[in-house]
């Protein structure tokens, strides 16, 4: 019998009834020293032979699973001191599709999709929707009866029906609800905060669709309107609402504070020592704080630095590239 731990991969939270879709292996040799590069293929096929048989295993007999283990040839990640270590993915048996509304808090999704697309290898869909006079279009109705972005459709590659993850077969909505189905559906660990940071990632994913972008939906509420009047009128209007707007414009200050005070050396994001899922709820606030200047980057150099450094990453280029349009001052007006 080989010493072999084999974990499967959580579907939608749960363990799936037979553990063929993903399968970690995890071979006991912490010792090994960390393979090469060029040799981690061979190390893998040397530590975990191929064709295992998995009948004497007892934690996976008890997991209902009577398979022979395959190792698949599209090894992802190779960490051997991760808890993670081997991952071997079948091929995907849920594909997403996001139904996205340009210049819109759905960016923080397609960026997490992009994420998952570079880290995971995930095949998702996009379907982009323009904005008609500052609106979504009515097709999004279609989708979800509330009509706002971002939405999230399934699709089932195999006989198994779409699961109902949240009120209709296969549809998700809320932008934060989305990111958590992301990472466990599909994230492999990837966005899993350390186990001390687990509760400060929850807090940060609550605040930030909580207070941070309650607080600015105030000022977009009073300032869009205005800005679509002919330009004399809406200078006169601005200055009549600025008693107004410029209370809850201090009123950002605190959280601004509070978020600069958060980050740390050891604790770079919001999710903890590496990007979670509050990183990417907090890039809603910070995107469009910054875009409609609201934020003064000089006052917060640890927010600006982190702000700077998420806008720098490949995927959320990518998803600018693709997204149809991400101006959250005149959101296309
Ligand atoms: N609570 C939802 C809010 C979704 C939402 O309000 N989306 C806006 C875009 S930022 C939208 O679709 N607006 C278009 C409209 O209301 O017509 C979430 O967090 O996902």
């Amino acid at each position: 019998m080989h010493d072999l731990t084999v974990v499967a991969q959580r579907s939608q939270g749960q363990l799936p009834k037979e553990v063929s879709k993903y399968i970690v292996i995890r071979p006991r040799l912490p010792s090994l020293p960390r393979p090469s590069q060029a040799t981690r293929s061979q190390q893998l096929e040397s530590w975990c032979p191929l064709q295992e048989p998995l009948s004497g295993d007892e934690s996976l007999r008890s997991m209902g699973c009577q398979h022979q283990l395959h190792l698949l040839p599209d090894i992802m990640t190779i960490e051997p001191r991760s808890s993670a270590a081997y991952l071997h993915k079948m091929p995907q048996t849920l594909i997403p599709t996001l139904h996205h509304l340009n210049h819109s808090t759905s960016h923080r999704c397609l960026w997490a999709l992009e994420e998952l697309k570079q880290a995971r290898n995930i095949e998702y869909k996009l379907v982009c929707y323009e904005r008609q006079t500052g609106q979504a279009p009515s097709e999004l109705k279609r989708v979800f009866p509330l009509g706002k972005s971002p939405i999230l459709t399934l699709e089932s590659t195999t006989d198994e029906p779409v699961p109902t993850v949240q009120v209709f077969p296969g549809v998700l909505t809320e932008g934060q609800l989305i990111l958590r189905f992301l990472s466990d559906e599909y994230g492999q660990g990837l966005w899993d905060p350390a186990k001390e940071d687990k509760n400060r990632d929850l807090f940060f994913q609550g605040f930030a669709v909580m207070t941070l972008a309650t607080s600015i939906n105030h000022l977009v509420i009073i300032e869009s309107p205005i800005s679509a009047l002919p330009v004399g009128l809406s200078s006169l209007v601005n200055l009549m609402v600025s008693p107004i707007t410029s209370i809850f414009k201090r009123g950002l200050t605190p959280i601004f504070e509070f978020l600069e005070d958060a980050l740390s050396q050891d604790k770079p994001f919001f999710s903890g020592s590496k990007l979670g899922l509050a990183d990417f709820d907090i890039s809603w606030g910070m995107d469009i704080t910054s875009q409609r200047g609201y934020f003064d980057a000089s006052k917060f150099p640890k927010l600006h630095a982190w702000h700077e450094k998420i806008k720098a990453r490949l995927s959320y280029r990518a998803a600018l590239e693709i997204g149809s349009g991400y101006d959250l001052k005149t959101f296309g007006l």
